[in-house]
Parts: C-alpha cells; sequence; structure tokens
C-alpha cells in the first residue's frame, strides 16, 4: 500500500512580509509542477470561533487577552480533522499562519510568557516545513501604512519579530528563514525549493504533533 502522504507547510512572518502572496503563488506552482497542493489560512475567519476573531481584529468587539488567545489556538484545532484528512489523502497544504502567529502575537502582550502562549496549541500538527519570511520593521514600514486593524503598529509588529526569532530556536522544528526584501519571484523560487524539498522528504513519514 502506498502510504504518501502531503506535507504540511508553514509560511510565518510579520505583517506585510508578502506572506499571503507568497502561499499563492506556492500552491499554484505546485500544482503546475503535479502535486496535489491546497491553501489555508488562519486565523480562518468563515468559521463561528473565526467569526469572533476576526470582529476581534477590526476593533468591532474588546475580547480579554488570555480569551482570545484561545480562541485563536481553538480555530486551529477546529480545522485538525479536516487537515489530517487532507494530508493523508496526498495533499500538501500550504498554510498562511500556525501557532507560532499565536505564541508571537500573544506574547508580544506584556504580561505573557511563551511557555504559557504555547500551552493550548501542544498537539496540534507539526508542520514539516515553517518558512520565515524575515523583513525588518523599517523595510516593513517603507511599503506603506499599516491598515486600521489590530496590532498593525510598528512598535508591536518590532515586539513580534522579537518574539518569532526566539521560537526559531526551537531545534524540532524545521525553521527556514528567507530574505522577504528580495523581489516576489526570487522570493517564491526559494520558497518552491524548500517546499518542493519537505514534499519529498514527508513521504512514509508519520505526522508529528507540537
Ligand atoms: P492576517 O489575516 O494574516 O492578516 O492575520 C490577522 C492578524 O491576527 C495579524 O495581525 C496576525 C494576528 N494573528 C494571527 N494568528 C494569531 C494568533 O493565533 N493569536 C494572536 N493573538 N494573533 C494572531
Ligand atoms: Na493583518
Ligand atoms: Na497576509
Amino acid at each position: 500500500m502506498s502510504c504518501r502522504r502531503g506535507a504540511f507547510i508553514v509560511l510565518e512572518g510579520v505583517d506585510r512580509a508578502g506572506k499571503t502572496t507568497q502561499c499563492k503563488k506556492l500552491v499554484q506552482a505546485l500544482q503546475e509542477s503535479g502535486h496535489r497542493a491546497e491553501i489555508m489560512r488562519f486565523p480562518d475567519r468563515t468559521t463561528k470561533i473565526g467569526q469572533l476573531i476576526s470582529a476581534y481584529l477590526e476593533k468591532k468587539s474588546d475580547l480579554e487577552d488570555h480569551t482570545v488567545h484561545l480562541l485563536f489556538s481553538a480555530n486551529r484545532w477546529e480545522l485538525v480533522p479536516a487537515m489530517r484528512q487532507k494530508l493523508e489523502q496526498g495533499v500538501s497544504l500550504v498554510v498562511d499562519r500556525y501557532a507560532f502567529s499565536g505564541v508571537a502575537f500573544t506574547s508580544a502582550k506584556p504580561g505573557f510568557c511563551l511557555d504559557w502562549c504555547k500551552k493550548p496549541d501542544v498537539g496540534l500538527p507539526k508542520p514539516d516545513l515553517v518558512l520565515f519570511l524575515q523583513l525588518s520593521p523599517e523595510e516593513a514600514a517603507r511599503r506603506g501604512e499599516y491598515g486600521a486593524e489590530r496590532y498593525e503598529s510598528s512598535d508591536f509588529q518590532r515586539n513580534v519579530q522579537q518574539r518569532f526569532q526566539q521560537l526559531m530556536k526551537d531545534p524540532s522544528l524545521n525553521w527556514k528563514v528567507i530574505d522577504a526584501a528580495q523581489s516576489i519571484e526570487d522570493l517564491h523560487t526559494e520558497i518552491k525549493t524548500h517546499s518542493e524539498a519537505a514534499i519529498k522528504a514527508a513521504t512514509n513519514q508519520p505526522i508529528t504533533e507540537l
């Protein structure tokens, strides 16, 4: 019996690094070279929990900080059965943000430590590859004004970036740091190369957990 599963690939980074554009280009390129691949994003604002998160991000509602952290995590958990099913069917998942954004964004708030922030995500499927799109706060600012959503300020993003740096020290994860200041096409080529290697390596490997 063949057990060629799909690869679980995550793109992370601060806001404006180009994650969404690169996720779309990657899925398209993988499909064109004959892989089965699908895009996903977190938060997934379409579910009931996602709608609570969306209202919070749009500042239409205020939620207590621990509560919102748990909602973001619950939003990942509710998609786990579908994610596992796809991976086991041989579909590679290209995911725009995951638990690392969860930890980096909440722990950038006063009074939160990395350890507490990581706990609700323990047991989630572990990505085969985490591509971190590295962009300095100065370069991010040059890309234009931040939007009006929650978290979209240079000071907060600087804190988030520092938290990501700490998370990248985890040797149990396959982090690849990519310079997001290069051109869209060069960035895409680099991301595609890493992703194809991850798809090859995932074959016959079990899906592990965070
Ligand atoms: P996006 O739809 O990719 O623009 O993400 C929405 C915003 O939410 C963005 O500023 C990053 C933040 N975010 C993403 N995931 C989490 C999470 O799990 N926890 C927290 N606190 N913020 C998150
Ligand atoms: Na955003
Ligand atoms: Na995005």
